[in-house]
């Protein structure tokens, strides 16, 4: 097994990944992706597959970029193991990958396609079993960002918030839970809450810095809002 072997194999793993997470949380930007990486596999057959391995490269980089701060977001908050499977996988995956584009330009992709990949393959299998380790002892219940008594929920999916109209007093909070592979947030503008919140999270935001009144809340992921994911928030006394 070559590199460019080694290479095509992780992103297949990841491309594979991906598809799991688009059919099971039917989100569509993680359909996208896998389309995408599939492409970008086809494109390593072009030529010596240099801009196939700059183009894998990327991917990896984007993915390391979205998955591996929602996996440490979700140790860190103990949320349940399910949680933290998927940004676990591919964020791991992904570094992976990196690391082999980045090794088979080194190399020179003609010498790094006929050497002997087959001792990076075993640390990548040391690296996954590493983050399948650190993601069973740091998990925990997903109790700490629960919704507390009298609190309203709030869940992301696709591009939307459900319900896109809350009504709270100032007493309480909001619990958010995020249903799809790509973080959102829950932000009121200018107001301090501006909550990030992973793939599989939950995480809770007291309401008790808004005054009586009425609120703007959005996604800041960019795109999102335009998208439609804003609604209104009612303070009441
Ligand atoms: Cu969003």
């Amino acid at each position: 097994m070559g590199w460019i072997e080694l290479l095509r194999f992780l992103a297949a793993v990841q491309a594979f990944l991906l598809a799991l997470a688009a059919f099971a949380l039917s989100d569509v930007e993680a359909a996208g992706f896998t389309i995408l990486t599939v492409a970008v596999i086809l494109l390593t057959y072009w030529r010596r597959g240099v801009a196939g391995t700059v183009a894998l490269g990327l991917l990896f980089v984007d993915v390391t970029y979205w998955m591996a701060p929602g996996w440490i977001s979700n140790l860190r908050h103990h949320e349940r193991v399910a949680a933290s499977v998927a940004p676990a996988l591919l964020a791991t995956v992904a570094v992976c990958g990196i690391a082999t584009a980045g090794l088979r330009l080194i190399l020179r992709p003609d010498r790094a396609d006929r050497a002997d990949a087959r001792p990076a393959a075993v640390v990548v299998a040391v690296v996954l079993a590493l983050a399948a380790a650190v993601t069973l002892v740091r998990s925990g219940s997903g109790q700490s960002d629960r919704a507390r008594p009298g609190d309203v929920t709030l869940v992301m999916h696709g591009v939307k918030f459900a319900p896109s109209a809350l009504r709270a007093s100032s007493a309480v909070g909001v619990e958010v839970t995020n249903h799809d592979l790509f973080w959102h947030t829950f932000t009121v503008k200018g107001k301090g809450i501006n909550v990030r919140v992973p793939v599989g999270g939950h995480r809770r935001t007291s309401l008790n810095g808004l005054a009586p009144g009425r609120y703007r809340f959005y996604c800041r992921i960019p795109g999102h809002e335009s998208a439609g994911m804003k609604g209104t928030l009612v303070v009441t006394p």
